[in-house]
């Protein structure tokens, strides 16, 4: 397994730091870029980072992070959150663990936000941290990886490790 986490933020996220601070906040797409490189490296973790105003291209990197092994996969939907089963289907085909990021607390927003296909597929959810979620992200599977390095799953013991936190 590689030790790359994928992160991928989905449509409108391109304006962050330009529209809608209240809600969103300051920082930009570049700025959570450099958080998520920083904070993966404290970890000695590397990240792949990109966003996508397009489905189809989400669903092309998620391939893709399934391809290279990622150790794991931290993704803001955004407004494919409460849309896209096509999205939920390539993540259900990642064995990384996955953790679904929302800037803002979509719980306390308006009811259509509320309901997520993606977090079907998701290790963990954090919402409502800000842009620090993606940080949050990157630490919580650093330390998920690192438990399964000193750990590691043992088939005569574990029937299907993905059934376990760590
Ligand atoms: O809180 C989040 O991270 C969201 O995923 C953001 C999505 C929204 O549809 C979700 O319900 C919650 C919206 C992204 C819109 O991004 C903008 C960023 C800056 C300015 C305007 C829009």
């Amino acid at each position: 397994m590689s030790t790359t986490i994928h992160v991928l933020t989905g449509p409108n996220l391109d304006l962050l730091g330009t529209r809608e601070p209240e809600l969103y906040g300051r920082a930009t797409l570049a700025d959570i870029e450099k958080l998520c490189q920083t904070t993966a490296q404290r970890h000695g973790l590397t990240t792949v980072f990109r966003q996508s105003n397009h489905e189809g291209e989400i669903i092309e990197w998620i391939h893709e992070a399934r391809a290279a092994t990622a150790a794991g996969l931290v993704i803001n939907p955004a407004g494919f959150t409460t849309t896209s089963v096509a999205i939920l289907d390539a993540l259900l085909t990642l064995k990384a663990p996955i953790v679904e990021v929302h800037i803002t607390n979509i719980h306390a927003r308006e009811e259509f936000r509320r309901h997520s296909y993606i977090s079907k597929a998701a290790r963990a959810v954090i919402c409502g941290f800000g842009t620090e979620g993606y940080a949050l992200a990157i630490t919580g599977l650093a330390a998920i990886a690192s438990v399964s390095r000193i750990f590691p799953p043992s088939a005569s013991t574990v029937a299907d490790a993905s059934e376990y936190p760590f």
